[in-house]
């Protein structure tokens, strides 16, 4: 029988380190219960990553595998980028499962924003994009807040089945799974998590009971999300980690806003207007006169914007630009995949450029 990787669950190795699920032979024979592959524990012990490409077979074995189960999903979204993370079409791939929606990482909204305001936005998204859920719950894995609650809505839509938990990469679905295994066994980490992508390599079954597991799931990759086209160290830099304090520009007609040099927003004409940024603090944000706008980010994308680095940037596709008109009256968001929101309030016309394979929404704001 195969051997799975504790913390990946990629089946172990011993011929080919770069592959996934490699241990060396000495180390194997040493270690007799517990496994992790050297990936994993490099991750564990030093945060240091090499990042391995996911099977896409695995993951299509896995789903089928979760579609025959008829099993209860837990579908985990990032609920600070959820048009950045939600699984589109979760209904027509997993069409007879129940569904419960849990919106991972709401430590990143500052205390006093209303949740009761995202909630509702969230719910008009879900019925706008006909995605049918049973139930929704907010949690941060990483405080460890809203856990319980997770476990009782768990417990109430089971039916004795088991539980997948299933989602985009680097949502925070290990993360999740971590603290219910410390819940019930007060062990902690147990599955691997990392700031980056394709963390989680195949399906880990942890048990629940006699009968069910709970499992965790290969996150799927979007390539309309920031987080695919980062290296780690830039991901290291400019993900937020703790709640993020909006940051207000007011801006003048005729000056330009850079987020880093991921969007640059252009400020055509209108009324003097509120620009307030939902960004991590490693995200520079710099205002220029828009006359020196093309000139600054020549001069300035590697040394004051910092990221994306000329690697990244060729990944990222041609600069895309689009317009906005800005009500009186009307605040209006644009979020950014994987990245964050700058909502807006004031009058008149913006310019936005940014790079093509990067989802950019405009939505009515959320607060
Ligand atoms: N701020 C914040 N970060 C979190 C939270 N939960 C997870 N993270 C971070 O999100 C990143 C991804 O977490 P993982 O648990 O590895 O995500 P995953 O969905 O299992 O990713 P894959 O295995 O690649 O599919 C890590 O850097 C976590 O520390 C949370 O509640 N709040
Ligand atoms: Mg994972």
């Amino acid at each position: 029988m195969d051997i799975k990787c504790m913390g990946c669950g990629a089946i172990i190795q011993t011929k080919d380190e770069a592959k996934q699920g490699f241990i060396d032979p000495k180390v194997l024979e040493k270690h007799q219960e517990e496994f992790y592959c050297k990936r994993c524990f490099n991750l564990r012990h030093y945060s240091k990553n090499n990042r391995i490409e996911l099977d896409e077979s695995i993951l299509k074995q896995e789903t089928e595998v979760i579609k025959k189960d008829k099993g209860l999903i837990c579908l985990v979204a990032d609920s600070f980028d959820f048009e950045g993370t939600i699984h589109p079409h979760i209904n027509d791939l997993l069409e007879s499962n129940n569904i419960l929606l849990v919106l991972n990482k709401y430590d990143l909204y500052i205390k006093d924003l209303n949740l009761n305001k995202l909630l509702d936005y969230l719910r008009l998204y879900l019925k706008k994009n006909n995605i049918k859920i049973k139930d929704l719950v907010l949690v941060s894995a990483k405080k460890g807040l809203g856990i319980e609650e997770l476990i009782g809505k768990i417990n109430a839509l089971r039916n004795g089945k088991n539980v997948y938990f299933v989602g985009m990469t680097n949502v925070g679905k290990s993360t999740i799974i971590n603290k219910i295994i410390a819940n019930y066994t007060g062990e902690d980490d147990v599955i691997t998590v990392s700031n980056t992508i394709n963390t989680t390599l195949a399906n880990i079954y942890i048990p629940l009971d006699d009968k069910s597991y709970i499992v965790d799931t290969p996150g799927i990759i979007n390539h309309n999300n920031l987080v695919y086209y980062l290296e780690e160290d830039s991901l290291k830099k400019i993900m937020p980690s703790n709640y993020i304090r909006p940051k207000n520009y007011q801006l003048d007609p005729e000056q330009s806003l850079f987020i880093g040099g991921f969007l640059r927003l252009d400020f055509l004409s209108g009324v003097k207007s509120s620009f307030i940024c939902y960004f991590g603090d490693g995200v520079v944000i710099h205002r220029t006169k828009l006359e020196n706008a093309d000139k600054f980010y020549e001069e300035h994308k590697d040394d004051i914007l910092l990221f994306p680095t000329k690697k990244e940037r060729n990944s990222l596709g041609e600069i895309h630009t689009r317009k906005i008109i800005l009500k009186a009256g009307v605040k209006t968001d644009i979020s950014y995949a994987g990245l964050g929101f700058i909502s807006l309030s004031g009058e008149g016309e913006i310019e936005l450029k940014y790079f093509s394979k990067i989802k950019v929404v405009i939505r009515k704001a959320i607060f």
